[in-house]
């Protein structure tokens, strides 16, 4: 597969699954590797008019998908788990290519989309509506789930195929077409992942052409798919101006919007805490994936008592740990996307110094990285209080160290930013872990105790609160966003008897 050059094992990769060269030479838009800075592809990009048109077919095929029975649906989504199994080294060969992370995150993220595809054919037999006891005589009331529509996916870099898959997989099963903008940063994936599931279509009788369209292009494309009244349901992950934007323009035409948008994650040690284990948990939290997960661990709330023992040994493993090249060596710290990311990690350092921080680390690193990436190591940074840089997200491996004295006081600061996506306590006192998942501990989506904020299982529901946007992929019961419900009444007696006792005798 590889044959030294990494455009050559891009093109090696993209063939696998079947992407021909002309959907990936000869385009206007250059694809970079952030491993090396390389030009690995030049892809073609789509008008706002071919957007439009686009939708128009996943319009129809949706007319059609919605007719199969559920459990049909399920068994499309089988066939497409099946075909990620299939490609998983592949596919997660090249989401490392693409976005940096290390392999195993890149396998992992393929996995995601494996076990969400297992979850929605479970799914598919499971879309249940209820019945309700009616207040009439003869009366049966009840709600079912219908299709809802077209669903527009807009993907963000950092996972740029289990994004597409945590949406796509519930609507396929629930009777949905799908429309896909992924970031500008990786269309290859996208390509990939859009070849595997044609493939399933071309050998699934009732699967319709247009199922799954793929829009590669930039901002107007994105809002083609948002202003488009054949959309119903669109699911954005990105930041969180992104967010307010996609937001803002779907509440105008009342177009439902599941958003998945910044985080700015935190962690609290309480004193009691497996201090071995928390290590590790923050280590990976902080620094994988170079710090570019939405849940990326960026603000840890330390107790007074085991400050300087935990802080001290984390010094040391970030001046220690990994960072190089995924593809060869053993780094666990791969590259930043792209030179505006570490601009951006270098202002909120600067600001964070300005505030009266102390940064350790977060160095651009040129030793032993090929000369073309954007690698640095990753900063620990102790600040004497949430200011600054600390209460916004910065996509790059920074993590703010803040002290507490009170459990009050750490979740005070915990919650004290206007992001709500995930947190964490490491505590082994019950009454602690406890407070911290109740109704006046963490406002954010996710709640862990003795783990850290990132690396979530599908099972759950996936999302945040406040700048976070409110949105919840994935498990759970995330799926109904994806149908509409309808409410139905039957009247199967003789009487006409109003509700609530209203009289209109004619
Ligand atoms: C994201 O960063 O956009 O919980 C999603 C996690 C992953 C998903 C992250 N399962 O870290």
């Amino acid at each position: 597969m590889t044959s030294g050059s990494l455009p050559n094992d891009v093109a090696g990769l993209l063939a696998t699954f079947g992407v021909s060269a002309a959907d990936h030479s000869g385009g206007q838009r250059v694809v970079r590797s952030p491993l090396t800075g390389e030009t690995i592809a030049q892809v073609r990009e789509v008008a706002p008019s071919d957007a439009t048109t686009a939708i128009g077919r996943a319009h129809d095929a949706f007319l059609a998908w919605r007719q199969v029975p559920a459990p049909r649906r399920g068994e499309f989504v089988r066939l497409l788990g099946e075909e990620l199994r299939a490609n998983k080294e592949a596919l997660g060969r090249l989401v490392t290519i693409e976005a940096g992370k290390i392999l195993s995150e890149g396998l992992g993220e393929v996995q995601e989309m494996i076990d969400i595809c297992d979850f929605a054919v479970g799914l598919s037999r499971q879309l249940y509506g209820l019945t309700m006891g009616s207040e009439r005589a003869d009366h049966r009331l009840m709600e079912q789930w219908h299709p809802v529509g077209v669903v527009g996916v807009i993907s963000a870099f950092n996972f740029p195929v289990a994004v597409w898959s945590w949406n796509a997989a519930l609507a396929f099963v629930c009777g949905d077409s799908v429309v896909w903008k992924p970031s500008e940063k990786t269309p290859l994936a996208a390509l990939a992942v859009q070849a595997l599931t044609e493939r399933v279509i071309a050998r699934f009788p009732e699967a319709p052409e247009g199922l799954s369209v793929l829009l590669l292009g930039g901002r107007e494309v994105g809002e083609a798919l948002v202003d488009d009244t054949r959309v119903p349901v669109v699911s954005a992950t990105g930041s969180t101006a992104m967010g307010r934007i996609v937001g803002q323009r779907l509440a105008a035409r009342f177009g439902r919007a599941i958003l998945e948008l910044g985080g700015n994650n935190a962690s609290i040690v309480a004193p009691s805490a497996d201090l071995d284990l928390a290590l590790r948990a923050i280590a990976f939290g902080a620094m994988g994936t170079a710090g570019q997960r939405c849940t990326t661990l960026r603000r840890l709330i330390v107790h007074e008592s085991v400050y300087d023992r935990l802080v001290s040994r984390l010094k040391r493993v970030y001046a220690a740990v990994s960072i190089g090249n995924p593809l060869d060596g053993d780094a666990l710290v791969g590259p930043l996307i792209d030179e505006a990311a570490f601009t951006a990690m270098d202002e909120a350092l600067s600001q964070a110094r300005a505030a009266g921080g102390t940064v350790h680390g977060g160095e651009r690193q040129t030793a032993g990285v090929p000369a073309g990436g954007v690698y640095v190591r990753p900063a620990l940074v102790e600040m004497p209080a949430q200011v600054g840089p600390v209460v916004h997200e910065t996509f790059a491996p920074i993590l703010y160290v803040l002290k507490y004295s009170t459990l009050d006081e750490a979740i005070a600061l915990q919650n004290g930013v206007p992001q709500g996506l995930s947190s964490s306590i490491f505590s082994t006192d019950m009454r602690e872990t406890d407070r911290f998942t109740s109704a006046r501990g963490s406002d954010c989506g996710i709640a862990n105790v003795n783990m850290g904020s990132s690396g979530a299982e599908i099972g759950g529901a996936f999302g945040g609160e406040k700048e976070t946007g409110g949105g919840r992929e994935s498990g759970s019961d995330a799926w109904k966003a994806y149908m509409r419900r309808q409410t139905n009444a039957i009247n199967y007696g003789h009487a006409m008897p109003l509700a609530q006792g209203v009289r209109f005798d004619i």
